[in-house]
Formats: structure tokens, C-alpha cells, sequence
């Protein structure tokens, strides 16, 4: 299997690293860490030799309680750091809920984009339609601001996947082609730990609609819950099980923020599986 991004194939046999890049000051885990672009390039370059198949630069922390960015700042923030990763020839996500800067990112060089509200704004459905771009569709419940409050389902797995496929096809009703398109639960956006748990244990569910599955669960909120551990970047050892649980379950795609660690801990995971 593989999936179309832009000019390129991302081979998808085995499970792929979309590494964690965040050009923000306030990232629930890695925030302020990579605002000079500089040191979001160096960082980028340094996951990809580590094994990372995308690169996912964001410009917008949508942690539980952010505060949205505006577009001007947010384009600021992600376009030299696209233009240079793309430009060196990696494979570039963005991370964005705005079309003006899923456009502008493209354009710079980026070959998919990954909304987070997945893509029910009729602009980022034209901006995928009229680009090449791979698209990754990921449920959220609620904003960022107010996600966390009380979320709430009936049978979780059945309604983001409803969710999924509805937005997945109005992706391919405007232009999209199928295998640019890719789909993600959205660990931690507007889900409770049963949730979360119930969306992992769900992947192959998931996969059952004929797309990828991403997932992202690393350093988030559930390994915390799960670990009484509340420091984000001590959640390393829990990040890697979710991810192996999640690829054992069938995930294609694994965002995660520890890049050599991961690809790793995949790779006996495999050995293992046979
Ligand atoms: N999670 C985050 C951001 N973007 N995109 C996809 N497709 N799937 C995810 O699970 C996902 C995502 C949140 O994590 P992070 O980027 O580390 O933090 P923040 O939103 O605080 O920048």
C-alpha cells in the first residue's frame, strides 16, 4: 500500500513515522522548543536521517485550552521552516486548520495536509481539490478551547468512523482522489481516556473503511492517565506501546515526537510479529 502526496509515494508496507514539528511557543509538550526556524529546520533534518517518513510542521498548538493564532502569525511561523525542509527535498505535512495557509505551504512545497477539524471548512476542501496534496482527515469533538469539557458518545468508534467517512467522501465528490487520502481518530481531541482506548483498540475497525489510519497519541494526555506520569516529556516509554498497540491494530501512519525511539521500538515490534 502506499499513499499519494503531492508527486511522491509514501510507501505505507510497514507503519511510517510522521515526526512531530512544532513552531509554536506553546505546544502542550514540545512547545517553544523549535520557534527559530533554524532550530525547526536542524530538528527536521535530523528525524527524517532518523527514519521519519513526514515531517509534520504546525504553526497552531490545538492542546486542550489553546488559544487560536492568527493566520498572518501562524504562515510566519511555518512557511520558512516548509520552504526549507521542502526545498531539501523532504516530505512536508501541515499541520493546519486554515486553508489560506494549507495553500500558501503547498505552494512552498509542502505534500500534505493535515487538518486537525477535518477539512469541514469548504476552503480546505477546495484547497486539497485543487492541489495534489495527500490529506489527512482527523475527528475532533468540539474546538480546542472548550474540547475537553464533556465529551461525549454513544459508541465512539462507530461515530468517528461515520465522521471519517462522510468527510473522506466529500473529499472524493470535490476532486480528491482516493489514495491521497488518509484518516486519524484524533487521539485527545474531544475524547476521554475510554475514548482514546476505545479508538486505539478500534484502528482495524478503522482501517475496515479502506483508508490509512493514522494515529497520534504520543506524550498526549491518555499515556499520562494512564501512567500517573505528568510530565509530557517523560511519556516516552508509554508513547512507544501506544504506538506498537496502535501499528499491531493496523495504523499505517505514527505521529510521534520521538523519532529514532519509535522507529526502533517498530522495527523489533515487526521482528517479532514475523
Ligand atoms: N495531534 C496534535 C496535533 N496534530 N494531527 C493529527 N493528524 N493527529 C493528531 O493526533 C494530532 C495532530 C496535538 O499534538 P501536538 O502537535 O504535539 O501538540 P499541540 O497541539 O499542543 O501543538
Amino acid at each position: 500500500m502506499e499513499w499519494r502526496c503531492g508527486g511522491r509515494a509514501v510507501p505505507l508496507d510497514v507503519p511510517a513515522v510522521m515526526a512531530v514539528l512544532n513552531v509554536t511557543p506553546d505546544s502542550f509538550s514540545d512547545g517553544g522548543a523549535f520557534l527559530d526556524p533554524h532550530a525547526a529546520v536542524r530538528r527536521g533534518g535530523d528525524a527524517a536521517a532518523a527514519g521519519a517518513a513526514i515531517l509534520d510542521v504546525g504553526g497552531e498548538s490545538t492542546r486542550p485550552g489553546a488559544e487560536p493564532v492568527g493566520r498572518d502569525e501562524e504562515l510566519a511561523r511555518v512557511l520558512p521552516v516548509v520552504a526549507a525542509l521542502a526545498g531539501s527535498g523532504f516530505p512536508v505535512s501541515i499541520d493546519t486548520r486554515h486553508a489560506e495557509v494549507a495553500a500558501s505551504c503547498v505552494q512552498a512545497g509542502a505534500v500534505i495536509i493535515n487538518d486537525v477539524s477535518g477539512f469541514r471548512d469548504a476552503d480546505m476542501i477546495g484547497v486539497a481539490a485543487e492541489t495534489e496534496a495527500g490529506v489527512v482527515v482527523m475527528h475532533m469533538q468540539g474546538e480546542p478551547g472548550t474540547m475537553q469539557d464533556a465529551p461525549s458518545y454513544g459508541d465512539v468508534v462507530a461515530e468517528v468512523s461515520a465522521f471519517l467517512a462522510e468527510r473522506a467522501s466529500d473529499l472524493e465528490s470535490a476532486g480528491v482522489a482516493r489514495e491521497r487520502i488518509a484518516i486519524d481518530p484524533g487521539i485527545g481531541f474531544g475524547k476521554t481516556l475510554e475514548h482514546n482506548v476505545a479508538l486505539i483498540r478500534g484502528v482495524g475497525a478503522l482501517s475496515e473503511l479502506g483508508y490509512p489510519v493514522v494515529v497520534g497519541a504520543s506524550r498526549k494526555r491518555m499515556i499520562g492517565e494512564l501512567t500517573g506520569e505528568e510530565d509530557p516529556s517523560k511519556r516516552l516509554g508509554g508513547s512507544l506501546a501506544a504506538a506498537v498497540e496502535a501499528a499491531r491494530r493496523g495504523a499505517s501512519v505514527l505521529r510521534v515526537h520521538d523519532v529514532v525511539e519509535t522507529v526502533q521500538a517498530l522495527r523489533v515490534a515487526r521482528g517479532l510479529w514475523g
